[in-house]
């Protein structure tokens, strides 16, 4: 997909073209594929990757790599002062799973490196606009389930989610004392066939194509009607891209925008690939990720990014299937002889 022609502001992103980009956690599932997708609208050598280790992705194999660890403070400043980026994306946290098992270094992490970054757009004056993902996971049990509003009830009961909900709080405060230029999204489970995920809730739904395409089987986490809601790669670089290269004044929530795509069970899912692959199966044996799943919301409305930015999702379930089947075939994924 071309994300210059197809950025809704593509004479913005054409300016932006001279400006370098610095994607913070880039080697995760939604930085892989980001740091791709800038390159495409930046140029390679714009867009500078970062994370804690380099991955052996092809996406890293050329443009600029630097090894950052979001908790380094005076490193993080070494970097934007050698590369002066006026974007960063900074996408490194724990997940809730995995925040789940290690809360005290999640919290760390997630909120610490969050206030780096803050604080370096508010002192340096190199950084003109930071982007930060929140998570439905800022929700809890006691939100709306079904078309859960913009502003709502929030009672989230994860490490992972307590921390979203923080960060958005204290990125909007940064925006309106020191008008640092905080933008972010509450991503839905984010479903893609070139990076895998890491130590989500939602993994089980990337997890269950590769199953299809190799053992014919996949073994669910999660139990039938775990409705959650879920959004395609392409509309998460989308709508990402889209809401970064929004004119400041379109921009109108500045602590994060609800998202979403399409919602579904474990059962859904595997009836959209039964409909390509009729021999597969799942089976169901929930562990501890059935009590976060359980206190998320099912269906966000998030008529408040389409109204102020535009946003639209492209993809559907059966839409999305048949895109991941197809893609994971071509890479070489094949149900065992
Ligand atoms: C997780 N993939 O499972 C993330 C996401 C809504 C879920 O935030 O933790």
């Amino acid at each position: 997909m071309n994300f210059v022609n197809s950025c809704p502001f593509v004479n913005l992103c054409r300016e932006m073209q001279k400006e370098t980009v610095l994607v913070i956690g880039a080697c995760g599932q939604l930085g892989t594929e980001l740091t791709e997708a800038l390159r495409g609208i930046y140029g390679e050598n714009h867009v500078v990757a970062s994370d804690v280790k380099k991955s052996d992705n092809d996406v890293f194999q050329t443009g600029p790599f630097e090894v950052l660890d979001i908790l380094d403070k005076p490193k993080l400043q070494e970097i934007l002062e050698q590369y002066k980026p006026t974007q960063v994306y900074h996408l490194a946290a724990l997940l809730s799973a995995t925040a789940e098992k290690m809360p005290e270094f999640a919290w760390k992490l997630n909120m610490d490196g969050l206030f780096h970054l803050l604080d370096a757009a508010r002192d340096m004056g190199i950084v003109k606009k930071v982007y930060w993902p929140s998570s439905i996971a800022a929700f809890g049990p006691n939100t709306t389930r079904i078309n859960t509003p913009q502003y709502g009830a929030m009672d989230p009961t994860t490490v992972y989610g307590i921390s979203k909900l923080a960060g958005e709080l204290y990125a909007q405060y940064y925006f309106n004392r020191w008008g640092v230029d905080t933008r972010s999204l509450r991503y839905p489970g984010l479903i893609g066939y070139k990076s895998a995920p890491g130590g989500g809730t939602t993994d089980y739904a990337v997890a269950i194509y590769h199953d299809a395409l190799t053992t014919g089987k996949h073994h669910c986490f999660l139990k039938p009607g775990t409705v959650l809601p879920m959004l395609y790669m392409p509309d998460a670089l989308k709508a990402t891209l889209d809401i970064m290269h929004a004119p400041a004044e379109k921009v109108k929530i500045r602590t994060s925008y609800n998202l979403a795509g399409m919602s579904f069970g474990p059962e859904e899912i595997t009836a959209a690939i039964q409909k390509h692959i009729p021999s597969f199966s799942s089976t169901y044996e929930p562990d501890y990720r059935q009590a976060i799943a359980d206190s998320w919301p099912a269906v966000i409305d998030d008529s408040r990014a389409r109204e102020d930015w535009g946003w639209k999702p492209d993809y559907d379930l059966d839409r999305m299937t048949a895109d991941m089947l197809d893609n994971l075939r071509r890479m070489g994924f094949r149900i065992d002889s």
